[in-house]
């Protein structure tokens, strides 16, 4: 595992799909087909002004750093179940009355909602997400005007939301161990036709999906992506941006309070990542708040019963 203590610093707190094929705010904003179909689309539900992923019968995930928002329900939209939006009510009174669970030293959060939801995503346990292809989603902007550097493309501004989720494709690329616990790492690629995406401002607590065995598990929540960017270390002339860059060299990256970093423009492209809270890293303590704990009599049995398995299998091999 790669330790980079500076990358986080640099990271935009920011979350908006933009996808390398096209600036069209209306691709990619119904569920997905062909390679990516049911890759996690229709767990997404609206919390708020972001979304978060339904990962238990009365559990949804999303990111802590959005706070806690006003709207107290979590929405499952036509555009997610295909059929009509069903409002979920938040239990404010979960976990002592706090009203969710933080994880600790991460960025992740989990509510609890009253009703039952239908269906909801199987969480990822394992430790095989590098080389994997993830699905992830958001509702931030789409992208915005080109970045130039004299003659050369290197990407394209961000705008502010629009609030419409939308999905988008990428590989992840490594796990980052940072101060706010395991990311999960992608590079925004110059590369056509596969849907390559990266994160913007409205993004956070969208899931990040990938695929074993044909089946699709959440491996994380969005979290953030490089940023800011910047054509000089000049403090307070307010021309730092934020940008979706399949290419960072020749700009510096960082900010005006926490300092400036030059990338230097090589003939290969420095592509800007997205980072998405790595979920197998917490998934214990995930999983020991959305799973009811049974009751201590049942558990008595099952202890019982366990025994009695192990007793009778000695007393049938007669060498033990
Ligand atoms: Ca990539
Ligand atoms: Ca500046």
């Amino acid at each position: 595992m790669v330790t980079l203590m500076l990358t986080w610093l640099w990271v935009g707190q920011v979350g908006a799909i933009v996808l390398y094929d096209t600036d069209n705010p209306l691709a990619n904003t119904t569920a997905p087909v062909g390679d990516y179909a049911n890759s996690g689309w229709a767990w997404q539900g609206r919390y708020g002004a972001f979304l978060g992923t339904m990962i238990g019968e009365q559990y949804f995930i999303t990111a802590q750093h959005i706070g806690v928002q006003g709207s107290g329900t979590f929405v499952s939209t036509a555009a997610f179940n295909g059929l009509a939006d069903v409002t979920y009510t938040i239990d404010t009174a979960a976990n002592g009355g706090l009203g969710f669970w933080d994880i600790a030293g991460t960025d992740l959060r989990v509510f609890k909602i009253l009703e039952s939801f239908s269906t909801w995503a199987p969480i990822y346990t394992g430790g095989a997400e590098v080389g994997s292809t993830l699905v992830t989603f958001g509702r931030g902007a789409p992208r915005g005007a080109e970045v130039m550097l004299g003659p050369d493309l290197h990407g394209w501004y961000t705008t502010t939301s629009d609030g419409v989720p939308r999905w988008g494709a990428n590989v992840v690329s490594q796990v980052i161990s940072s101060g706010v616990g395991d990311l999960l790492a992608a590079q925004f690629n110059a590369v056509a036709g596969q849907h390559e995406a990266t994160l913007s401002h409205g993004d956070s607590g969208g899931g990040v999906f990938i695929q074993v065995g044909g089946d699709w598990f959440l491996a994380g929540v969005n979290y953030a992506a490089d940023g800011l960017f910047d054509t000089n270390n000049t403090v307070g002339d307010f021309s730092e941006f934020s940008a979706a860059l399949f290419d960072r060299g020749g700009f510096y990256q960082g900010s005006d309070t926490g300092g400036w970093t030059f990338i230097s423009d090589t003939p290969a492209d420095k592509p800007s990542m997205m980072y998405a809270s790595r979920i197998s890293s917490s998934a214990g303590e995930i999983l020991s708040i959305i799973t009811p704990v049974p009751e201590p009599g049942a558990l008595w049995l099952l202890c019982l019963s366990g025994i009695f398995f192990q007793r009778r299998r000695r007393g049938s091999d007669g060498h033990r």
